[in-house]
């Protein structure tokens, strides 16, 4: 079951414990480096919000507390006010659509919302008598100590998406939490002096634990920005560290071949200078990772993780970095290589990745009979992730064992929950989502649909309708539409069957 690190609140210590106060913790994406997000700045506002969160209680004892802030100054506020003030923080993104909004507050049943200003009136809705709290709010004078958050309290609760329909709430404790920061620094060697330049999503772990995180925990700088190729290119210039998913990879190297021979030469030298630059969440195609060491002479460091379980494998820092593979296990982490009876296999031998570690989670919110079908009988987390471990050590995945798991952009998918909001357009009749191999995006999400009688449906026609329903990384790519839907004898869609018809008429 899952292991926690025994030694109490270190989250916390060490993020307001070491780094100079006059240091820059944060800079918005207005690029201005002023006095407001210094480490000494954030831990101030951080304080006053903890003691509005607290209305005089010792602390919070683990409450949640949903925010729906951008990437700012603001968001390391808000996330070390609910920490100082012994809450468990649930980040929510503007992304989100009104009902996945709704799914998320309903579930994590926050005692608290906090929003900026202009995305407050998303959360409104959703208060039921809850207070909403206002990121330019004036607190009242902090008095008295932070609240202590042991290490198995939990720290965040992070919505993933599984075989299962709505999204499940991943709770992370803060021992967890600084297991992976501890794990990352260690391997990666972050630095006082390291320069991030942070343009991922803070409602998953990449964004937030990973890059964020990563570099609080250092007494670093996270510098936020769009994700925009070209800017990207631009602002290497400023930083040490990136930190990105492939299809963001993708993106630069498009741009990187569109631009003139003066621009090209520019932005090589840029990402140059970069101390490392790593690639997670989804796979990394090998083309991918010549392509852009060819253009900058930096050989991408390729990782991987899941929320449930931190970051289990990396390739080294110093040493060679394999295509295709995702290195060896983070240290504390232990992999097995499973076949369908949980027994460990050979090198070279492909199976279910199952793992052990410190970085593991406490569970999902609610849902005990989740959590304990997600172990097998030994303790391991069963990833749903295949691969095989090569003769150099490194593991090499293969897929997913689940066809309603998706990628798209590095973001995890259910096709499942995707088909329950499409079940509901008037044209509609029957539908199965897939995802399609895709360049750009890895799985390009496709809804093959079954019309109802006398409808019709275009793909521009689905997406708009979609839009109103999902986070836009949900919508649909592609649409197919077919007579019906093949399934087996109990009535379950096939979607090898869908792949293969697909593969024929395309
Ligand atoms: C945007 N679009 C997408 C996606 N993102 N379509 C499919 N999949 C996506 N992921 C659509 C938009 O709706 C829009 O459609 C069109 O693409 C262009 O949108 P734009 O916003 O300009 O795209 P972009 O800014 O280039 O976005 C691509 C992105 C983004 C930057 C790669 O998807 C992204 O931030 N992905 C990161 C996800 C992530 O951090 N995952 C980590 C979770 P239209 O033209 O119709 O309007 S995994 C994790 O945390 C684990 C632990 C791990 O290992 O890391
Ligand atoms: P998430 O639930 O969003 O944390 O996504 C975790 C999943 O992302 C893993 O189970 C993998 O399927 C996938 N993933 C993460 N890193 C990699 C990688 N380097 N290569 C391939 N898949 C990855």
């Amino acid at each position: 079951m899952p292991q926690v690190d025994a030694a109490a609140s270190p989250l916390v210590d060490r993020l307001v414990g070491h780094p100079i106060a006059t240091d820059v913790a944060v800079i918005g994406p207005d690029g201005v480096a002023g006095g407001a997000g210094t480490y000494g700045a954030i831990a101030a506002r951080a304080r006053l919000l903890a003691a509005t969160l607290r209305r005089g209680r010792p602390s919070l004892d683990g409450a949640r507390v949903a925010f729906l802030v951008p990437p700012s100054r603001s968001f390391a506020d808000v996330l070390l006010g609910i920490w100082f003030a012994g809450g468990a923080a649930v980040p929510l993104s503007p992304l989100h659509s009104a009902s996945e909004l709704s799914h998320l507050v309903g579930d994590s049943a926050p005692t608290t919302l906090i929003a900026s200003s202009e995305l407050a009136p998303r959360l409104e809705p959703l208060r039921d008598g809850r207070p909403l709290l206002k990121t330019d709010d004036r607190h009242a004078p902090f008095i008295g100590e932070s609240a202590a958050n042991a290490a198995d309290a939990p720290a965040l609760v992070l919505y993933t998406s599984g075989t299962t329909g709505k999204p499940k709430g991943v709770m992370l404790s803060h021992g967890a939490v600084a297991a992976t920061l501890r794990a990352l620094e260690s391997a990666w060697h972050w630095q006082r002096t390291d320069h991030l330049l942070h343009v991922l999503p803070l409602h998953h772990t990449h964004g937030v634990v990973v890059a964020l995180l990563g570099a609080l925990w250092s007494g670093a700088t996270a510098r936020f920005a769009d994700f925009d190729a070209r800017n990207v290119w631009e602002l290497m210039a400023d930083s040490t560290l990136f930190m990105a998913v492939p299809t963001m990879h993708h993106k630069l190297m498009e741009a990187y071949r569109a631009a003139d021979d003066v621009t090209r030469a520019r932005w090589s030298g840029n990402a140059r200078r970069l101390r490392l630059v790593t690639s997670g969440s989804a796979a990394l195609s090998p083309a991918l990772l010549d392509a852009f060491a060819a253009a900058t002479g930096q050989t991408i460091l390729e990782r991987y993780g899941m929320t449930e379980i931190g970051m289990a494998l990396g390739n080294p820092y110093d040493g060679p970095r394999v295509a295709g593979s995702v290195g060896v296990p983070f240290p504390g982490v232990e992999i097995d290589i499973v076949d369908d009876q949980g027994a460990s296999l050979g090198e070279g031998e492909a199976g279910e990745l199952r793992v052990r570690s410190p970085q593991m989670f406490s569970g999902y919110l609610g849902d005990a009979a989740a959590t304990a079908a997600s172990f097998d009988e030994k303790g391991r987390f069963r990833t749903g992730d295949t691969g095989l471990r090569g003769d150099d050590g490194g593991i090499r995945l293969l897929g997913r064992t689940s066809t309603d798991v998706l990628k798209s952009g590095g973001y995890k998918l259910s096709a499942l929950e995707i088909e329950e909001s499409l079940r509901a357009h008037p044209a509609i009749a029957e539908v199965a989502v897939i995802g399609v191999a895709d360049e750009t995006w890895g799985d390009a999400v496709t809804a093959c649909v079954v019309l109802r009688e006398g409808h019709t449906l275009a793909l521009d026609e689905l997406r708009a309708w979609s839009k109103e329903q999902m986070a836009p990384y949900k919508v649909p790519r592609g649409l197919q539409l077919v007579a019906e839907l093949p399934r087996n004898p109990m009535g379950k869609v096939q979607k090898q069957a869908l792949h293969a018809m697909l593969a024929r008429k395309a």
